[in-house]
């Protein structure tokens, strides 16, 4: 071995030290969600990395994976339970599989606005379902949103619960969901989000539902016609931690995770809200027809029975704190 040979293997070996020296310092936190890199989701990925970049003086940096790229919010909150995500943001649509006492939360026309779906979230009984969430092998860090979702389909406008029925619509992997449409005679298909556009597109299903941001975001319009403002159930979200990672934190670290998520809960709620109103008017402008003028005492009264695949399971207590809550 020459004196340059052992000059450059002990330079090769301190550029490795460096290296690992670096990686320890920032560990890499991933945050997958279905939506694209300019939805609602990703403004409040935005905020919850600042803050928790800043928070941990840098200890964490944050990388986001959009659009499904670490699969469907089902098999991504399967990836949590087992360490292969750090964090999610998704719907509650598939929780209800994982945690049943958040079902309650998807039933249709339970919440009558933001504002009561936003205060009921953020008070006892948002933190009784976290704790629920917190036994069964995940951690709830913030709930965040989605937002009301509306229907569109590509094959007619649809003012009433009649002109929806007949329609094979692509729901949530929700079972209060598909109850709900089954009343109003559309074929509830539940998909993975990721698969949507394509169903769309080849004609798989008819139609979909969402809020306008993912509709917006996530090019729904394209392969779409026809939108009707029913607003027929609140879609909360939630910031989640996958029980590897938050095992391997001390309490400090943890209150940094919980804070930089109320501050991306928080972004997207206030875009949730813009795009309710700027959101519409934008869609409109790419073709989409849009009925706004809805009846929606027709759509509550045809869905109402499913209300029963609900009780009849976990009963009516939960139900009942919610609507005293208003
Ligand atoms: O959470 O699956 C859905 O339709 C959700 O609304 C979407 O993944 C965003």
């Amino acid at each position: 071995r020459t004196a340059l040979n052992t000059a450059i293997a002990g330079l090769a070996g301190a550029a490795l030290a460096s290296t690992s020296v670096s990686a320890q310092a920032a560990q890499t936190v991933t945050v997958g969600h279905t939506t694209s890199d300019n939805s609602h989701y990703s403004v409040g990925v935005d905020a919850f990395k600042k803050t928790l970049e800043e928070l941990s003086g840098g200890e964490f940096t944050v990388e986001e994976h959009p659009s499904g790229a670490l699969g469907g919010e089902r098999a991504m909150i399967e990836g949590l339970q087992i360490g292969t995500i750090d964090t999610v943001i998704t719907s509650t649509g598939p929780l209800g599989n994982f945690v049943p006492e958040t079902y309650v939360l998807d039933l249709p026309f339970l919440f009558a606005d933001y504002d009561q779906a936003r205060c009921v979230l953020d008070g006892e009984i948002g933190q009784d379902l976290l704790d629920q969430i917190g036994n069964n092998n995940l951690v709830g860090l913030a709930w965040t949103e989605n937002g009301f979702r509306h229907l569109t389909n590509s094959k007619r406008d649809v003012k009433t619960p009649e002109d929806a029925a007949g329609l094979k619509i692509r729901t949530m992997e929700n079972q209060m969901h598909m109850a709900a449409f089954k009343e109003m005679d559309v074929h509830p298909t539940p998909m993975a989000f990721p698969e949507l556009f394509t169903a769309l597109q080849q004609g798989t299903v008819d139609g979909q539902e969402n809020p306008v941001s993912v509709i917006l975001t996530s090019n729904l319009w394209e392969v779409q016609d026809h939108m009707s403002l029913t607003g027929h159930v609140y879609s909360p979200a939630i910031m989640l931690a996958s029980p590897v990672l938050w095992d391997s934190l001390s309490d400090e670290e943890k209150g940094w995770f919980k804070q930089a998520a109320q501050a991306g809960a928080e972004a997207t709620r206030a875009e949730v809200s813009r795009l309710e109103t700027a959101g519409v008017k934008e869609l409109k402008e790419k073709g989409l027809t849009v009925i706004e003028d809805i009846d929606k005492s027709q759509f509550q009264d045809a869905v109402e029975p499913s209300y029963s695949v609900y009780t009849d399971q976990y009963g009516s207590e939960m139900l009942e704190r919610i609507r005293n809550s208003e």
